[in-house]
């Protein structure tokens, strides 16, 4: 039975009055959720239990409002469309805070205002932003519940898709509210769509007071509270206080022939490969070595050092909250299979028959259909400029269950998380980072997590391809002094007895024709066969100033026609556009003065030195 709260009319106006029992007696809750009422003033208080009753009625009541429209039950049972306003696509890091009352506290990373400043403006905005539809008050835990990896939320939204979307992307409902008892500690998130105006949108965290404010978006990143929001910028400051780490990385098991399963993270900036890498499919050529996938996480991890000394990894999240475009039976087929079913689909093409399409997925598109904004559109549609319209947009997304996933692996269920035996970067590069190497040792490791770059894509708003450092991944996503978030990864290395090896990858490189050199998808899992091999002391590797790279035919190139030149290529390392490079990385180093590690400037120094030496 669902739980509402009436807000009282009239003079009581300001005043959230109970005529069914509250379903908590969590009083700092309550009171809480009673003083955001006030503020917002919605038409009602809805407490969500996660219930497949609760689940129907919201489909329901969207499908009423509009917020959803139901797909071909025959052929996406469960499945529903979602479109944004136009405005409303992707993450805008421009409008998103944090809100320190030390500036430096903040770091250059990111866009600062004192708390008190914050809570005035975006107090404004929320006043009666409510009004005319339901407040949902979604109790959430990021990670298994009962896990110490574990933390809690609670969510308060006027967004009916915001619900249904977090009732995939987190475990979400009664046994959360049970968990956090009657004083637990939780994430106080504050969500409400408003008017949809980017002139009065922001996303605002408040990591002193555990706290998060998001008006004026309907997107993914903006208002799913517990993915970017929680499990990233108020987790990696939660981690550095608490001596863990929330990082933007997939989780993955390789399991060999003899059953043995090795775990690896990779933290790739957003729509650079993290989805398809953790489900990634052996290709044919590497078939017959028998390995298997094991799926647990694509966006984020959690770690902390294991009573075995090993650094162990869950996934906070339960669902995916996957990129669309280029997602298709070939380069990602078990994708395509997670979400045939109970999925929501964002900005993408309508068919007449209720199915979907996008650029670059499965078949052909439909004659004539309703593209992401609402329009009529078929094939080969141009706007006024002669442009061809895109039926999807380029963020288009999915959120599916992980529990669907064909790969999905039950150690996702545990609260112990998985041992990690290799961390691995990347980013989009056109040029200058080779296809892998590996780093001399953790310190190492760590300067080049921290020297990533990669081009712009279209899960931010902004110039597209643009090229910017982005340490880790984790730049529009650290919720602190960034100098500092680097200082506490050299940290964690001391503390790791059984330190996972770092490494470096870019599938991205393009050749002279501007084509990718590399086949990427599938095809990663030969560089993964040889990262594990380093692993284990099994796969040669050549010493270069910047790294250990594979040496030629170490990486198992059977069944795939690239051609010697290119492999060459691919593994190049140019000491002059390396040293080109350097004087960017410095670029980006100098707005963290004094607080930036020693170590990261002696690790750049030595490099250099060893660049110029290799001339
Ligand atoms: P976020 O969800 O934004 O964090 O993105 P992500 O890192 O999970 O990226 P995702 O796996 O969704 O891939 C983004 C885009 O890159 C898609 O269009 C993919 O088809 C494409 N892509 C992924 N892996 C490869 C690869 O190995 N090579 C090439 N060329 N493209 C890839
Ligand atoms: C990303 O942009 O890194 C994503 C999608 O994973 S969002 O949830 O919008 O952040
Ligand atoms: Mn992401």
């Amino acid at each position: 039975m669902q739980q509402v709260t009436k807000m009282a009319k009239g003079k009581e106006d300001k005043k959230a009055v109970s005529d069914q029992e509250i379903p908590t007696k969590h009083q700092k809750l309550i009171q809480w959720v009673n003083e955001m009422a006030a503020l917002c003033q919605p038409d009602r208080v809805v407490w969500c239990d996660g219930s497949e009753d609760e689940k129907t009625r919201l489909e329901r009541e969207s499908i009423t409002n509009g917020e959803l429209i139901e797909l071909n039950p025959k052929k996406l049972p469960g499945c529903f469309l979602h479109r944004t306003a136009h405005n409303d696509v992707a993450r805008t890091e421009h409008l998103t805070f944090i809100c320190t009352s030390k500036k430096e506290d903040a770091g250059p990373n990111n866009n600062w205002m004192v708390p008190k400043e914050a809570y005035a403006k975006a107090g404004a905005m929320f006043q009666g932003a409510m009004k005319g539809r339901n407040m949902y008050v979604i109790p959430f835990c990021m990670g298994p519940v009962g896990s110490p990896f574990s933390k809690i939320g609670i969510e308060l939204t006027d967004s009916i898709y915001v619900v249904l979307n977090m009732r995939i992307m987190t475990r979400m409902g009664s046994a959360v509210l049970k968990a956090l008892g009657t004083d637990g500690e939780f994430t106080k998130g504050l969500h409400s769509k408003a008017d949809l105006d980017i002139n009065r949108r922001l996303i605002l965290h408040f990591p002193e007071d555990n706290t998060i404010w998001s008006i004026g978006s309907g997107y993914g990143g903006n208002v799913l509270l517990g993915k970017k929001c929680l499990a990233l910028r108020i987790g990696s400051w939660l981690g550095a206080k608490e001596g863990w780490m929330a990082e933007h990385m997939l989780i993955l098991g390789i399991e060999k022939p003899n059953g043995e399963i090795k775990y690896i993270t990779a933290a790739f900036p957003s729509a650079c490969g993290k989805t398809n890498l953790a489900m990634i499919v052996p290709p044919e050529g590497l078939r017959h070595k028998g390995y298997k996938i094991w799926t647990v996480g694509d966006d984020i991890a959690w770690l902390r050092i294991g009573k075995d000394g090993a650094l162990r990894a869950v996934n906070p999240e339960a669902g995916f909250f996957g990129v669309l475009p280029g997602t298709n039976s070939k380069t990602n087929a078990v994708a395509m299979a997670t979400m045939k079913k109970n999925t929501i689909y964002t900005n993408v093409v309508l068919a007449p028959d209720k199915t979907v399409w996008w650029e670059d997925g499965d078949g052909e598109p439909p004659a004539e259909g309703i593209d992401w904004k609402g329009n009529p559109w078929k094939p080969g549609t141009k706007d006024a400029e002669g442009k061809p319209v895109l039926g999807a947009h380029p963020n288009s997304r999915f959120t599916a269950p992980i529990s669907q996933c064909p790969t999905f692996s039950p150690k996702m269920n545990d609260p112990e998380g998985v041992p990690i035996s290799a961390i691995i970067f990347g980013g989009r590069r056109a040029r200058v980072a080779p296809l892998v190497y590996e780093s001399f040792n953790w310190q190492h490791g760590v300067y080049v997590g921290s020297q990533m770059a990669s081009e712009r894509t279209a899960a931010q708003y902004g110039k597209q391809g643009e090229v910017r450092r982005d340490p880790m991944a984790m730049l529009p996503f650290c919720g602190y002094n960034m100098a500092d978030y680097f200082a506490h990864w050299l940290r964690m290395g001391q503390r790791i007895k059984k330190q996972p090896k770092i490494f470096h990858v870019n599938w991205f490189r393009t050749g002279s024709d501007g084509k990718f050199l590399w086949p990427g998808f599938g095809d990663n899992l030969r560089v993964l066969e040889w990262i594990l091999g380093r692993v284990e002391g099994t796969a040669e590797a050549e010493e270069t100033p910047i790294g250990y790279i594979p040496k030629s035919n170490s990486i198992d190139l059977k069944g795939l026609s690239l051609d010697q030149n290119k492999v060459q290529e691919l593994l190049s390392i140019d000491s002059q556009e390396w040293l080109e490079d350097l004087k960017s990385q410095e670029e980006f180093y100098v707005q963290f003065g004094d607080r930036l590690p020693k170590e990261i400037r002696s690790e750049l120094d030595a490099l250099r030195k060893r660049l110029s030496r290799s001339q």
